[in-house]
């Protein structure tokens, strides 16, 4: 395999990495592994690690394993010695960070969604372009389309095995903010977040199906609804992805919630499925769940993430006698990455997908290859969120999900 000469120095992809909350301590650990368990053309190195404030940024360079820290990304950017920047600040920075890398010659990977805004998500799509005409690659990190039990499923529907997809359902379902009283943490600011559960984790259901159909969402009919309007005023105000989402009320100032707390909307494919979408933040009792089922003329597929060594697959092709949904543990070493860990029946859990994240990543730039799911897959994300807003803002009106590639020739 060839290295891309662009990407490394002496064989080793020198990484620095922008937050260090939850998704910098999940694609940490995903740096730290990938080499140990794939064998890849080149080695990752943990150079830098981004935060606004110093001893915090210290302490979570030490923790995660990165060899040095700055409190400037502007710094991590410009570095001769960086070669990949990772992006997991809060949606705000994104855009600005992500656009300034690709422009300073570095690659870019950056966590999901990938912006606040679709005009952001655009002027990021034009600089990934600009960006990869000079052999600089991008790629967002929707890291569940890397469980295997997904990648699977497309591989299955990709196969025909499906047959044609009639009907998508998808929901994605936690509860961490049913109690009023959890404070207003930075997920909960529409100027921070972008928005709610639609974008937090509706996002990764609209990009989880789509990949796994080949089809786009190309309308939607929606609603959304904010629970609890105001909350408690967190004491500190978040610095660069100091907070988590975890943080506790201090004191009784509230403050107004300006996102969603849970977004439901039904859709059309642009393959002819039927689709239905629900993300809310206020299923008590459900903690991750996000869970997907999909019919076909042939046969049908269910996933759940909370137990995602499994995949549900009914063949409807089989004799009648003989039909049924089948649990298939997806542990084979001729399953989608699992050669790579242990034997038939070990399972894997929630951080392994970030490492195939990375794996996949590595071996893209490696290789020369654009990695995927670019900016632009992205940005058609981003666009299927901003249809479903304007739809819940206009009554549920049915919307069309604005074309993608129109866009991005300017
Ligand atoms: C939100 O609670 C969240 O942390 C998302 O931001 C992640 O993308 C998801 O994987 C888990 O939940």
């Amino acid at each position: 395999m060839s290295t891309d000469s662009r990407s490394t120095v002496d064989g080793e992809l020198r990484v620095g990495m922008v937050g260090y909350a939850f998704m910098g301590a999940a694609h940490s650990q995903a740096w730290r592994t990938v080499n140990r368990v794939f064998d890849l053309p080149t080695r990752v190195r943990m150079s830098l690690i981004c935060g606004r404030d110093e001893s915090k940024v210290a302490a979570a360079a030490t923790r995660l394993g990165w060899a040095g820290h700055t409190t400037d990304w502007r710094d991590l950017i410009t570095r001769d010695d960086i070669d990949v920047v990772d992006v997991c600040t809060p949606g705000d920075s994104h855009a600005e960070i992500a656009i300034a890398a690709l422009a300073a010659g570095k690659h870019v990977m950056c966590e999901k969604p990938l912006a606040n805004t679709v005009d952001e998500a655009r002027a990021m799509v034009a600089a990934a372009a600009k960006a990869q005409a000079a052999g600089v690659r991008s790629m967002c990190g929707f890291n569940y389309r890397r469980v295997p039990a997904v990648t699977l499923m497309r591989q299955l529907v990709a196969s025909g095995r499906l047959g044609v997809i009639r009907h998508v359902r998808a929901v994605y379902l936690q509860d961490w903010i049913v109690d009023p009283q959890f404070p207003l943490v930075w997920r909960l600011q529409r100027d921070k977040a972008g928005s709610g559960a639609l974008g937090d984790i509706g996002a990764h259901i609209i990009d989880l199906t789509q990949f796994v159909t080949g089809q786009r969402i190309a309308g939607v009919s929606a609603l959304t609804e904010t629970f609890v309007k105001e909350r408690p005023l967190v004491a500190e105000s978040s610095g660069l992805a100091a907070t988590s989402g975890n943080g506790s009320a201090d004191g009784r100032a509230m403050g107004q919630v300006t996102v969603d707390d849970a977004a439901l909307f039904m859709a059309r494919l642009d393959g002819g499925a039927i689709a239905t979408y629900e993300a809310s933040r206020f299923a008590t009792g459900r903690k991750n769940s996000l869970r997907v089922e999909i019919n076909g003329s042939l046969g049908s597929v269910a996933f759940d993430l909370e137990r995602l060594n499994e995949l549900e697959f009914h063949d409807a092709t089989v004799p009648a006698a003989e039909q049924g949904f089948n649990r298939i543990l997806v542990t084979e070493g001729d399953h989608p990455y699992m050669a790579a860990w242990w034997p038939p029946g070990h399972i894997i859990g929630y951080e392994h997908s970030f490492t195939h994240e990375m794996r996949d990543f590595v071996e893209a730039l490696a290789t020369g290859t654009d990695p995927t799911p670019s900016f632009a897959d992205a940005l058609q994300v981003q666009l299927v969120l901003a249809a479903v807003e304007r739809s819940a803002e206009q009554g549920t009106a049915w919307t069309a999900v604005e074309p993608a590639l129109a866009e991005v020739a300017a």
